[in-house]
């Protein structure tokens, strides 16, 4: 099914990670569109970078089903209805060299998110169609992608709650920005999982198990992609018992421009993005005196329910130098922390974004 497997060319003008494998990320002056172009969309690898010959693949739906499926992509868009949405994606590992004290993993900058449209077939559908045992609780999601240097262990699989692979939102798509999806980004197919980090959103997936239990595939179980039901202080041993998969991102927003290091003169005109899982941004505010005054910044209503929404307004600042804070909140009232919310993995940072210049 995956021929040999490579570790994938860079895209340019993106930022590499030092790992093995291919990981970049946006600057975030470069993420100043509502739908991110491809050529500028991050890239996340815990592993190799398959390269599936299309003839060759095929969907297997299999575990808790009463009809197991094997399906070509040809069937898969013939069979069920197309649909499109767009969506953030961001990696819940996004602005993990922000944490202080440091943590283990990738130390991701603030632009390992964007926001694309995804076209595909309801996940729900595919479900419907193999026919779901009453006793099913949460789907599994295989890739060929293995741990570098060791081919046969799998790099990552994941999966989702039942309740969220049937959501209306959940989708296996085949194509990003209106066109295939680009091997990076998982061709022929991947999951697209609005709300949830990126790791939910499997790429070049093969294969769905529907299970009576949570998955517990690589980077399933122990600390991976999970947070701790009450805080844990650094050196803290963690006990993995407390700790949940990550099911939804927080409330977030990023500063597109001014860029960092910016020098201007005159009112400054401050635009970015924000964004969120289950419960939608509803407002961002922007200070420039460390969060003693804010002020509101109009949102756009953005592409749908799971796109980032665009904000942008004017400051007049007196000379001299300047940290500009942008600070969303969410329905429910839950706002941006002005500091990482520290944890063992550094999972979910959505501390505030600050950029700093000079007027004047
Ligand atoms: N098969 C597979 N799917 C994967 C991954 C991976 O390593 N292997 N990485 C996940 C993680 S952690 C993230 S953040 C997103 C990144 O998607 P992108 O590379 O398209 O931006 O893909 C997810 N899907
Ligand atoms: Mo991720």
């Amino acid at each position: 099914m995956a021929r040999q497997a490579s570790l994938g060319t860079p895209k340019p003008g993106l930022i590499s990670l030092a790992d093995p494998a291919l990981n970049q990320e946006s600057p975030p002056h470069a993420l100043g569109h509502p739908i991110t172009p491809t050529a500028l969309f991050f890239v996340r690898n815990n592993g190799t970078l398959p390269e599936v010959a299309p003839e060759d693949w095929r969907l297997e739906v299999t575990g808790r089903v009463h009809r197991p499926l094997v399906l070509r992509l040809e069937e898969l868009r013939a069979r069920f209805p197309v649909v499109e949405l767009t969506a953030v994606l961001e990696c819940a590992g996004n602005g993990r060299s922000g944490f202080a004290p440091p943590v283990p993993g990738l130390a991701w900058g603030p632009g390992a998110v964007g926001c694309a449209r995804w076209t595909g077939v309801r996940l729900a559908d595919v479900l419907a169609a193999a026919g779901v045992v009453e006793d099913a609780v949460y789907v599994a999601h295989e890739s060929p992608d293995h741990v570098i240097g060791a081919p046969g262990r799998l790099a990552l699989s994941r999966g989702l709650p039942l309740a969220k692979a049937m959501a209306q939102e959940t989708l296996l798509a085949f194509a990003m920005n209106g066109a295939p999806l680009d091997p990076l980004h998982g061709f022929p197919l991947r999951v697209v999982a609005p709300g949830y980090p990126g790791s939910a959103w499997q790429k070049w997936l093969s294969r769905i198990v529907v299970r009576d239990c949570e998955h517990d595939g690589a980077k399933m179980t122990g600390l991976d992609y999970r947070l701790p039901r009450r805080p844990v202080a650094p050196g803290e041993a963690p006990d993995p018992a407390i700790f949940d998969v990550i099911t939804d991102m927080p409330v977030k927003s990023l500063i597109t421009a001014p860029a960092e290091g910016f020098s201007a003169t005159g009112p400054l005109t401050i635009s970015g993005f924000a964004w969120s899982g289950a419960i939608p941004v509803t407002r961002v505010a922007l200070s420039a005196d460390g969060g003693a005054t804010w002020q509101e910044a109009p949102l756009e209503p953005g592409e749908g329910r799971w796109a980032w929404r665009g904000f942008e307004a004017r400051l007049a600042l007196p000379p001299g130098e300047v940290e500009l804070i942008a600070r969303a909140t969410d329905a429910a009232g839950n706002t941006q922390p002005m500091e990482p919310p520290w944890n063992p993995r550094g999972y979910c940072n959505n501390a505030v974004h600050r950029i700093r210049g000079r007027i004047g």
